[in-house]
């Protein structure tokens, strides 16, 4: 294909998330894939980006929760076409990690997008979705999880992820799980604040950080 039709079809994707085609999402996603674009390409050139101009259109109030909505499914109808190609990752896990959104925030695609480009990289990854309790995590940390994955993308909920931390370092688990904060109502330095390990911007700095962490190479 040439690189032009590449550029247009991303573009075609990005105008069909704004708009919130849900039904025409995943076979526009396909074309670009069959293309020969990057599962990578379409989400971050098509998707993130198409997001990004949603949320502006909501901040300036030419958007309101419905049309957000619908923007989210188109965007969640394209996922699962890219889902199975951003999953196929090693065989033997690099590692163990908990991810969730915490209580009180519904937001999830940033979370999702994570988690699969995690299990990408080669983690195992348990989802623990949205809204998640503070002893959720907790338990998962107690099962086992290496790292700890927090989103947060209402700044109401900001509280809950130092209330984990606290819970942690209370039940003696601390020691033994790292913590990694992200999400649009997060930044480097409240992750700091908060007594996290580590702050993911998107998900390519998330698996920077959770291999920094987890002492895996690059
Ligand atoms: C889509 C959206 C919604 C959808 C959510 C659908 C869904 N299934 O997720 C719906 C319509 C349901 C919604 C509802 C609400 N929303 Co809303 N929403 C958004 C919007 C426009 C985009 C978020 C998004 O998906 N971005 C795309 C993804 C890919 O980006 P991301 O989430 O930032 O994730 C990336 C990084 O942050 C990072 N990351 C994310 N999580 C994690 C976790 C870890 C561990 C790591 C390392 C990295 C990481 O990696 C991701 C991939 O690159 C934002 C605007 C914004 N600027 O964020 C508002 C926004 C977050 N919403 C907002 C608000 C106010 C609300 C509502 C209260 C509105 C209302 N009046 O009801 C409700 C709250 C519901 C609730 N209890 O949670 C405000 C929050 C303001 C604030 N300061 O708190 C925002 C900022 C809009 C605004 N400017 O006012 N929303």
């Amino acid at each position: 294909m040439a690189d032009i039709d590449g550029l247009e079809l991303l573009e075609e994707i990005k105008a069909g998330v704004i708009r919130g085609d849900i039904g025409g999402l995943p076979e526009l996603t396909q074309n670009a894939l069959d293309g020969g674009l990057a599962p990578e390409t379409v989400m971050n050139g098509g998707l993130i980006s198409a997001m990004a101009v949603v949320g502006d259109k909501f901040e300036k109030k030419e958007y309101f929760v419905p049309e957000v909505l619908v923007s989210a499914r188109a965007m969640e109808a394209a996922l699962t076409v890219l889902r199975p190609l951003l999953e196929s990752g090693n065989v033997q896990p690099l590692g163990r990690i908990a991810v969730g959104t915490v209580k009180g925030d519904l937001h999830d695609i940033g979370k999702n997008i994570v988690a699969m480009v995690l299990t990408g990289a080669g983690f195992e990854v348990e989802n623990l979705g949205t809204d998640v309790s503070p002893d959720s995590f907790v338990e998962a940390a107690a099962g086992g999880a290496q790292v700890i994955g927090m989103s947060s993308l209402l700044t109401t909920t900001r509280p809950v992820m130092g209330e984990v931390v606290r819970l942690l370092e209370e039940r003696g688990l601390r020691g033994n799980v790292k913590v990694v904060l992200g999400g649009a109502a997060v930044t480097e330095k409240f992750s700091e604040e908060v007594g996290a390990d580590a702050y993911g911007a998107d998900a390519n700095d998330a698996v920077r950080k959770v291999k920094g962490l987890l002492g895996v190479p690059l």
